[in-house]
């Protein structure tokens, strides 16, 4: 009977598919289809004409994206106009004198929030986009647009809203020579030989794209940086790329190299404390924004992987940060100064160095700095706890780094839905000053009254048709730049609005794609590195498994150098018998991480842990490792049934590349499986539970397999070919 009931509707629901077959689409448009909705003759009345007063780069964008939008989604040509009913009136008080005789509440929405109302307008029925600048509407105008392309609405509106953080960044890990450092979408986006004289119109799109989730700034270049990019050439190219970003709101940055004092100003030393070095960075800095008014700042990987640093010279990060924010300070920028800083001579725990090293420097850092500290305190990991030094610099900008693109999370063709990543952290608890003293506060400025805020993001765009590599991997995007401006989003709504706009809103879609959307991040954690195991990657490109790995040059590169897979047990003792490293969390933090009520998610990441420990389920730590595996397997191959049968709410191009992506995320997650469970057995000589199998190989097959070139690596040599 259900299932009678469930056809019924199915048949119902998917009418206007039967009626138009479903278009192919190649991911190109991303969520900003405007693809004619059902329902366009309730719609229609209440979006009949754009009315715009004034005009400004940002406004006439914001013009041409709702004529683009509204014809699109009422499937009729919506143009500009005069106020009559339903029209959609947009504009500032300043720019318009209808927006500013309506006296509206704009007071509370700061620079680039925005307010969209229904009003009455000279005896008509209107709607009114309205905010403090332009960029304020345009953001807007997305907003409505958003409204429409998710159903909802749109009669009876009062919605105001204004981001919660001030800086909404991408970082771009873009190589001038086009490649892109843990890149898994094709080449760079930026095609610099061809600037400033030819820009690309995908650097249009990809900003409408940007803005239309609010992100305000992006960095160019590599955080392990080229110099060049600061060079006077460059520096010409990036001002044309900046003109076609600012119309929508976005400042460009560079990664700037330390030591460019020496490589671009031919000084004997990069040391901050040098005069001529500061002035150096002052007269470099000074160019540039005589060239790009606008520009926004520098983003610096120092003393980091081999980048240059002060502590070349012996000097501190806040020494190093602040003569570049000196140069910067007079023209508004900022320097965004990262905190993945480990030494290659410290025998320190990683996982301890950044907050020992940053910690004592609170306070000494400059106002216009902020230090850009990674979500976790290793390396974007599946599952990370939340880097210790949030909650632990009160006197100092933090803003937090994710990454995008997924690295350590199967890279291009496993399907993880990373704001439920995103989420987790951002709602984490550091019990700073109590209760409630989350990493959305520390970050917005909340918690420690900063005026300054920000996120950042390590892009995942790249050239491929569509932009991220697979279709699902726009959501990423997206959802970074909705939870940026707004923290307190839940995955699950990003994930619907998402889905809405770039598939179907038709809630037999929505439903089934949410829920396998939410498992996904579950899923990769259980395949790859469940119960708090982390950095267990093969060499270099990471892609994946490499549990056994100890033969790199630094130990803290080696896989085993985190799972400390022994006789006894698994997994790194980071409580006060071993790193201590819980000791840099807040002492409610410390003690749960080092006791007995550890969550099962964070056991090994904290503790070592005896092979035959009794987990709260039951099992032995064994045990409950492989049946974490195999639930990450399991849940892979729900997924993918779950995408089979969506069929027909998806074009055929979408939906093909996404079945056979999710087929090879399956395999892999087996391939991950084995190969750990194959390692870690070598130890523990305990028999698969009942009912798991055993791997179908044995260690050294898993060892034996090489990948000679895996995108987004570095270039490298690889080994000798085998036949
Ligand atoms: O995760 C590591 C990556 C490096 C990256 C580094 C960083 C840009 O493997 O490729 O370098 O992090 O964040 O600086």
């Amino acid at each position: 009977m259900l299932r009678i009931l469930g056809v019924a509707f199915f048949a119902l629901v998917t009418l206007p598919a039967l009626t138009s077959p479903v278009r192919a689409e190649d991911g190109y448009d991303l969520w900003l289809r405007y693809r004619p909705i059902e329902a366009v003759a309730q719609y229609r009345p209440l979006a009949t004409v754009i009315v715009s007063e004034g005009a400004s780069p940002s406004l006439d964008a914001a013009k041409a994206e709702l004529t683009r939008g509204l014809s699109g989604l009422l499937d009729k040509p919506v143009s500009a106009g005069a106020v009559a009913d339903g029209a959609v009136v947009i504009g500032t008080p300043l720019s318009s004198p209808l927006i500013a005789g309506l006296k509206l509440p704009l007071n509370t929405l700061g620079n680039e929030g925005y307010l969209i109302r229904s009003v009455a307008l000279n005896g008509h029925a209107v709607t009114v986009i309205a905010a403090n600048s332009d960029i304020g509407v345009l953001y807007g105008s997305f907003a409505f647009l958003r409204l429409i392309q998710t159903r909802q609405p749109i009669n009876r509106l009062d919605i105001a809203s204004a981001p919660r953080l001030k800086l909404r960044l991408l970082n771009h890990w873009d190589n001038l020579d086009g490649t892109i450092e843990r890149g898994y979408a094709g080449h760079s986006i930026f095609d610099w030989n061809k600037m400033p004289d030819y820009l690309d119109p995908r650097y249009t799109v990809m900003a409408r794209a940007d803005a239309s989730v609010g992100i305000n700034g992006i960095s160019v270049n590599n955080v392990s940086a080229d110099v060049w990019m600061l060079s006077s050439m460059y520096i010409g190219k990036l001002a044309a790329l900046a003109d076609v970003l600012r119309p929508y709101g976005i400042r460009v940055y560079v990664a700037a190299r330390f030591s460019a004092p020496i490589e671009l100003g031919k000084l004997k030393t990069a040391d901050p404390a040098d005069p001529t070095v500061q002035a150096w960075w002052k007269k470099e800095v000074d160019s540039i924004y005589r060239r790009i008014p606008d520009f926004g700042g520098f983003v610096v990987k120092a003393n980091s992987e081999g980048q240059p640093g002060p502590r070349d010279y012996d000097r501190t990060q806040a020494e190093g940060a602040n003569v570049i924010a000196d140069a910067l300070a007079p023209h508004g920028g900022i320097v965004f100064w990262r905190a993945f800083v480990y030494s290659e001579k410290d025998p320190t725990d990683r996982a301890k160095q950044a907050y020992n090293e940053f910690k004592p420097l609170d306070g000494k850092f400059r106002d216009n700095v902020f230090v850009q500290t990674k979500n976790g305190a290793i390396d974007f990991q599946p599952r990370e706890p939340a880097h210790p030094m949030f909650g632990a610099m009160p006197k100092t900008n933090l803003a937090l780094e994710v990454q995008i693109t997924k690295e350590y999370l199967g890279q291009t063709t496993h399907l993880v839905y990373l704001p439920v990543l995103f989420k987790e952290i951002l709602d984490w608890d550091t019990l700073a000053k109590g209760k409630g003293s989350t990493v959305a506060k520390v970050i917005d400025g909340s918690l420690e009254g900063h005026d300054r805020s920000a996120m950042v993001g390590v892009s995942n765009i790249g050239d491929d048709r569509n932009w991220t590599g697979a279709q699902f991997s726009q959501a990423d995007w997206y959802g970074f730049g909705r939870l940026a401006w707004d923290p307190s989003l839940s995955a699950d709504g990003i994930a619907r609005e998402w889905l809405g706009m770039t598939f179907t809103n038709d809630p037999a879609f929505v439903n089934q794609v949410v829920p396998m959307m939410i498992a996904s991040r579950e899923a990769v954690v259980d395949y790859m590195t469940p119960l708090g195991l982390h950095h267990q990657f093969a060499t270099s490109h990471h892609y994946g498994p490499g549990p056994w790995i100890d033969d790199l040059a630094r130990p803290e590169w080696n896989p085993v150098y985190y799972n400390r897979a022994d006789a006894k047990g698994l997994g790194f003792d980071r409580t006060p018998s071993g790193s201590d490293a819980t000791a840099q969390y807040a002492p409610p933090l410390a003690k749960l991480f080092s006791g007995p009520d550890i969550p099962d998610r964070y056991l090994l990441w904290f503790q070592h842990v005896a092979w035959d420990h009794k987990m709260r389920s039951g099992r032995t730590l064994w045990d409950e490792l492989v049946v974490h595996y195999d639930t990450g397997i399991a849940t892979v191959a729900e997924m993918r049934k779950a995408w089979a049968v969506m069929k027909p709410y998806v074009d055929q191009q979408r939906w093909s590349q996404e079945t056979a992506f999710l087929a090879i995320q399956e395999k892999e997650a087996q391939w991950w499986r084995d190969a750990c469970i194959a390692y870690f057995e070598t130890f523990s000589h305990m028999p698969m539970p009942a009912g798991h199998a055993p791997p179908p190989h044995d260690l050294a097959y898993y060892k034996a397999i090489y990948f000679p070139y895996v995108p987004g690596a570095a270039p490298h040599k690889p080994k000798d070919p085998v036949e």
